[in-house]
């Protein structure tokens, strides 16, 4: 019998990879959907085999984090033996600009799948993606230990959602596992994230097709990794037989400008000819620094990272140019290949 995963965010950058990466290893995989108004699963369309091929072990279900009894059906139809929680409106920024609906996906979304688990009686191990953003102003190297202080609604959230899966696991004796992700990039990220940003706009700008690119703050630090290594350590946080929380993070850390400098100079170009900063992207309370200590999933996970900045930074550029290069010729677009 393989295992089977239910995986909510399945439609999101670390969604899309952890799916791959899942069916790679023969689970059965179950995702959660929401409904949109255009496409939303263009990162899983790949591997979206029809239900009805024989073969299919990807199932896709419309569903959301603020609906309850969708959660339950679901949970008692797929019986998952892994569910792993990473649905959330996830942007910082925007989480200022809605910060109700932030808590209500975000926050109460991961308490509403917790209770559902219990309520639907099944027995599946729980990985909740908390994130780093919950340390905030806390100095780094931030790691298990380092008390939160979170600077937005959105880290506001995740530090509820933390707790909550903390106190499942204390109160019903149920396996839930958070892993506090430091900020992970990839060619699948969001194009309003900062690298995916950044990475974009050299590509157009190198064909000619934009002038400019606007930023906000230049100096925040961030530890940056590359998804797909990060979406194994989710499946290695499920792995041991009692539920912990681990820090998964590089351990290196860039300022923005630095991301920018390298991402103009591998295509040739001078940045400050083309980057202004707009204040518009500035946030009212901004997270200056984040640099993880993964030292605990390194020695009780066995898991480490490969791909550090200056081969990220390679990698999405050359993925955008690539993707230009696609469409411009017509030629079927994938957002990474
Ligand atoms: P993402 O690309 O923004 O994906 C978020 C996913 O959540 C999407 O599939 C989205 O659906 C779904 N979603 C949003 N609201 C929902 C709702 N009400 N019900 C059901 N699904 C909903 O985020 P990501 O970068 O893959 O991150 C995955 C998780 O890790 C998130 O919880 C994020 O907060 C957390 N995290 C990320 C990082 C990072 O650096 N990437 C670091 C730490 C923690 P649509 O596709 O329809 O929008
Ligand atoms: O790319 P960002 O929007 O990521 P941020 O805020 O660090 O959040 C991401 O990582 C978290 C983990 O720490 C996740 F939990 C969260 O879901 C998300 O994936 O911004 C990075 C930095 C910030 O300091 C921001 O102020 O870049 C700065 N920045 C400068 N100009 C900008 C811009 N950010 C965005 N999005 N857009 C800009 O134009």
């Amino acid at each position: 019998m393989s295992a089977t995963a239910l995986i909510t965010g399945i439609t999101g950058q670390d969604g899309s990879y952890l799916a791959e990466f899942l069916l790679a290893r023969g689970y059965t995989v179950h995702g959660l959907k929401r409904r949109s108004s255009s496409f939303n699963t263009d990162r899983v369309d790949r591997i979206d085999v029809h239900p009805r091929d024989p073969d299919a072990r990807l199932f896709l279900h419309y569903g959301d984090l603020t609906d309850t009894g969708s959660l339950v059906r679901l949970l008692r139809r797929t019986e998952p033996d892994e569910v792993y929680n990473l649905a959330a409106q996830s942007h910082v920024r925007v989480s200022f600009d809605t910060p109700g609906h932030t808590a209500e996906v975000t926050g109460l979304g991961a308490q509403r799948l917790l209770e559902a688990v219990r309520v639907a009686g099944v027995s599946s191990r729980i990985y909740q993606a908390s994130s780093s953003e919950m340390f905030g102003a806390a100095p780094p190297p931030q790691h298990e230990g380092t008390p939160f202080h979170p600077r937005s609604p959105y880290g506001c959230a995740k530090v509820f959602a933390y707790w909550t899966a903390v106190n499942y696991r204390e109160a019903w004796d149920m396996y839930v596992s958070n892993g506090i992700l430091f900020n992970h990039e990839s060619p699948r990220r969001g194009e309003n994230f900062v690298t995916r940003k950044i990475t974009r706009a050299v590509a157009r700008i190198e064909a000619g097709i934009q002038d400019e690119l606007f930023l906000g703050n230049l100096d925040a630090v961030r530890d940056w990794g590359y998804a797909p290594e990060y979406v194994a350590a989710m499946w290695l946080t499920l792995q041991p037989e009692r539920p912990d929380d681990y820090v998964v993070a590089t351990g290196e850390a860039h300022t923005v400008r630095e991301f920018v400098a390298a991402a103009f100079d591998h295509v040739g170009l001078d940045w400050q000819r083309y980057v202004r900063v707009d204040p518009r992207y500035y946030r009212p309370a901004e997270v200056d620094v984040l640099i993880g200590d993964a030292g605990k999933a390194r020695r009780q996970l066995g898991w480490q990272p490969k791909t550090l900045f200056t081969d990220l930074v390679r990698i999405m550029v050359d993925a955008d140019r690539q993707l230009l290069d696609d469409e411009r010729c017509g030629r079927l677009v994938r957002i990474d290949r």
